[in-house]
C-alpha cells in the first residue's frame, strides 16, 4: 500500500434533493480520488449528509414530516446520486451514526479540557439557511429584511450557550496560513479568509438549547451542539475518531474539497477546533467555485434546481462528468447549459476521442482480424506523435497532481489531437494496399497512443475509458502502466484480439425539452 491519501466532499443538507452543485463537488472529488488510487496511494475517499441543525428542524416542520424520517429519505437520494454518478467513496457518512456522535462528543470533550468552552448567553443573528451566525456589521438591509452575506435572511437569537473561545485563535491561525500556503486554496479564498481573521474574531456561539435535533453536549442538558459542531468532525469520524485505529492512518486529511461559500467554516472554525483539541490539521481547504445555471445561481428556495439524475440520463454520467471538470475551471464559477454539454462533449468526446478510437478499432478488426499489428516499417512521425501523447499523458497528471483539473484534461486533448492530425496524414486505409508494412507501423502508434490516453484519462469518464482498454485488452490501469512498453509485446504473445467495437462515446442531441 502506498502513502495514505484523504480526501473528503461537504457534508450536504439532506433537506431536499440533490442539484448539479452537488453533483459537481462529488465528481471532482471523485476524479482527484481516482487519480490518486492511479498512482498508488492508499485512498481513503468520504462523502455523506449533514442531518442536524434548525434548517433540517424546519423543512421537516414544513413537510409534515418527522425530521429523523426526511433526513433518512433524502439521505438515500444523495447516496443514489452518488452510485448513478459512478463516485467511488469509501464511506458515505450520515452524522445521525453512532461512531459519529461519539467522535463529536469527544472532541467537545477536548476543547473543553482545554479550557476553551464557556457558558453564557447568545444575542445576536442567526441565518437558518447558512445555518450560521453573523455579526451586524456583516449584515445589509434594515429591521425584518437584514440580509447575510450570502444574501439569506437572518434572525435575531437569544438563549443559553456555549461558547468556544475563537478569539484566542486568531493569532494561531495567523501563523498558520503564513506557514503553510497551500492550507487555503485557491489564492482569492486565501485571501478572503486572511482578512476576515486580521479583522478580529469573536467567540463563536457552540450550543443550541430551542430545539434537540443535534448531538447532545455532554454533561449539559438540554443542550445541543451547534450543528457545524458536529458537521465538520465528520471528517474525523471518518478517520476512527476517537478510538485512533488503524483508520487513523488517514489524518491529517489531504484535501477538504467544499464549495466557496462555506470555506469560512472550514479555514476559520474548523482548524481553530483541532489546535484546541489537540488534533493535526488538513493539509489543503479547498473551495470549488459555484455551478451556475445559464450564468445564474441555483438553489431549493429559487426553485431552479437542476437534477443531477436527470442530467445523467438524458446525456450519460460519463459525458456529464467530462464536461463538468473540462468546462468549469476548478476553483471558478462555470455555467452549466444543455447546448454546452452537448457541444463540449460532441467535440472532444464524440468526434475526436471516441473518433479516434472507433477508426482505429475497427479497421484493425475488420482488416487484420483483430490481430495486432507488426512493428511494419516505422517513420520519424510514429515518434514524434507519442512524444505527444506522453506529454499530454504527463501534463494531465501534472494538473491532477496541482488540482488544476480543467487544465490537465485540456493538455490531455492536445494529445488526442495530435493523434487525429496523425491519423489523418498518415491515412491508414490508403496504405492497406500500397504500403502494407508502414501501414502496420501507424496502427501500433495509434494503438500504443489510445491505450495511453484512455489510462490517463479514467479518473475522468471511468465507464468509457474503461470500455476502451478492455477493447484492447488492456488490464494494468494504473500510472506506472501508461509508461509500460513491455505491454504491447505481452498482449501480442496473449494472442488477444481486437473484436469489431461498438461506439463508447455517441454524439449527442439536444433533448427537446432543452432545445
Ligand atoms: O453547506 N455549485 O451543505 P449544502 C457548486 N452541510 N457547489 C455548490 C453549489 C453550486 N451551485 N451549491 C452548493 C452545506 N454547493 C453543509 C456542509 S461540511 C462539514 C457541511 C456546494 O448541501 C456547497 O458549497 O448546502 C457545499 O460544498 C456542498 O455543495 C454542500 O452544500
Amino acid at each position: 500500500m502506498g502513502d495514505p491519501f484523504y480526501i473528503t466532499t461537504a457534508i450536504s443538507y439532506p433537506n431536499g434533493r440533490p442539484h448539479i452543485g452537488h453533483a459537481y463537488e462529488a465528481i471532482a472529488a471523485d476524479a482527484i480520488a481516482r487519480f490518486h488510487r492511479q498512482a498508488g496511494r492508499d485512498v481513503r475517499f468520504q462523502t455523506g449528509t449533514d442531518e442536524h441543525g434548525l434548517k433540517m428542524v424546519q423543512t421537516a416542520r414544513d413537510t409534515g414530516q418527522p425530521v429523523a424520517e426526511l433526513a433518512a429519505e433524502m439521505s438515500s437520494c444523495f447516496k443514489a446520486m452518488c452510485d448513478n454518478l459512478n463516485i467511488s467513496y469509501d464511506r458515505f457518512i450520515r452524522t445521525t451514526e453512532p461512531d459519529h456522535y461519539a467522535a463529536s462528543q469527544a472532541i467537545w470533550r477536548a476543547m473543553e479540557a482545554k479550557g476553551d468552552l464557556y457558558l453564557s448567553r447568545y444575542e445576536g443573528w442567526y441565518s437558518v439557511r447558512d445555518e450560521a451566525y453573523y455579526d451586524e456589521k456583516e449584515l445589509t438591509g434594515e429591521g425584518d429584511a437584514r440580509l447575510s452575506p450570502q444574501g439569506t435572511p437572518v434572525e435575531w437569537t437569544a438563549e443559553e450557550s456555549w461558547f468556544f473561545r475563537l478569539s484566542n485563535y486568531q493569532q494561531p491561525l495567523l501563523d498558520h496560513f503564513a506557514a503553510n500556503p497551500d492550507f487555503i486554496r485557491p489564492e482569492t479564498r486565501r485571501n478572503e479568509i486572511v482578512r476576515f481573521v486580521e479583522g478580529g474574531l469573536s467567540d463563536l456561539s457552540v450550543s443550541r438549547t430551542s430545539f434537540d435535533w443535534g448531538v447532545p453536549v455532554p454533561g449539559s442538558d438540554g443542550h445541543v451542539m451547534y450543528v457545524w459542531v458536529d458537521a465538520l468532525t465528520n471528517y474525523l469520524t471518518g478517520a476512527g475518531y476517537p478510538e485512533k485505529g488503524d483508520d487513523w492512518r488517514y489524518w491529517p486529511a489531504d484535501i477538504h474539497l467544499i464549495g466557496k461559500d462555506i470555506v469560512r467554516f472550514h479555514a476559520v472554525y474548523w482548524p481553530a477546533f483541532l489546535l484546541s483539541a489537540g488534533i493535526a490539521l488538513p493539509t489543503t481547504v479547498f473551495g470549488h467555485g459555484f455551478v451556475l445555471q445559464r450564468g445564474e445561481k441555483m438553489s431549493k428556495s429559487l426553485g431552479n434546481v437542476v437534477d443531477p439524475d436527470g442530467l445523467a440520463k438524458a446525456f450519460g454520467v460519463d459525458a456529464l462528468r467530462y464536461f463538468l471538470l473540462r468546462d468549469v475551471s476548478f476553483g471558478h464559477d462555470g455555467s452549466y447549459s444543455p447546448e454546452a454539454i452537448v457541444a463540449r462533449v460532441n467535440a472532444e468526446l464524440a468526434n475526436s476521442f471516441g473518433n479516434l478510437a472507433q477508426r482505429t478499432l475497427s479497421f484493425i478488426a475488420k482488416n487484420l482480424a483483430g490481430a495486432f499489428p507488426d512493428t511494419g516499417r516505422s517513420d520519424e512521425a510514429d515518434g514524434m506523435v507519442i512524444e505527444q501523447v506522453v506529454v499530454a499523458c504527463a501534463a494531465l497528471k501534472a494538473g491532477f497532481t496541482d488540482l488544476s483539473l480543467s487544465q490537465g484534461i485540456e493538455a490531455w486533448m492536445r494529445g488526442v489531437f495530435a493523434c487525429n492530425q496523425y491519423i489523418d496524414a498518415q491515412a491508414p486505409w490508403a496504405l492497406r494496399k500500397t504500403d502494407p508494412e508502414r501501414m502496420h507501423a501507424v496502427l501500433r502508434t495509434l494503438v500504443r497512443a489510445i491505450r495511453m490516453l484512455a489510462i490517463a484519462i479514467l479518473p475522468v469518464v471511468p465507464q468509457s475509458a474503461g470500455k476502451v482498454l478492455d477493447q484492447l485488452g488492456a488490464d494494468a490501469r494504473d500510472h506506472a502502466a501508461i509508461d509500460d512498453d513491455g505491454w504491447y509485446d505481452a498482449i501480442v504473445a496473449s494472442g488477444f484480439r481486437i473484436a469489431s467495437p461498438t461506439p463508447i462515446f455517441p454524439r449527442l442531441e439536444l433533448p427537446v425539452e432543452a432545445a
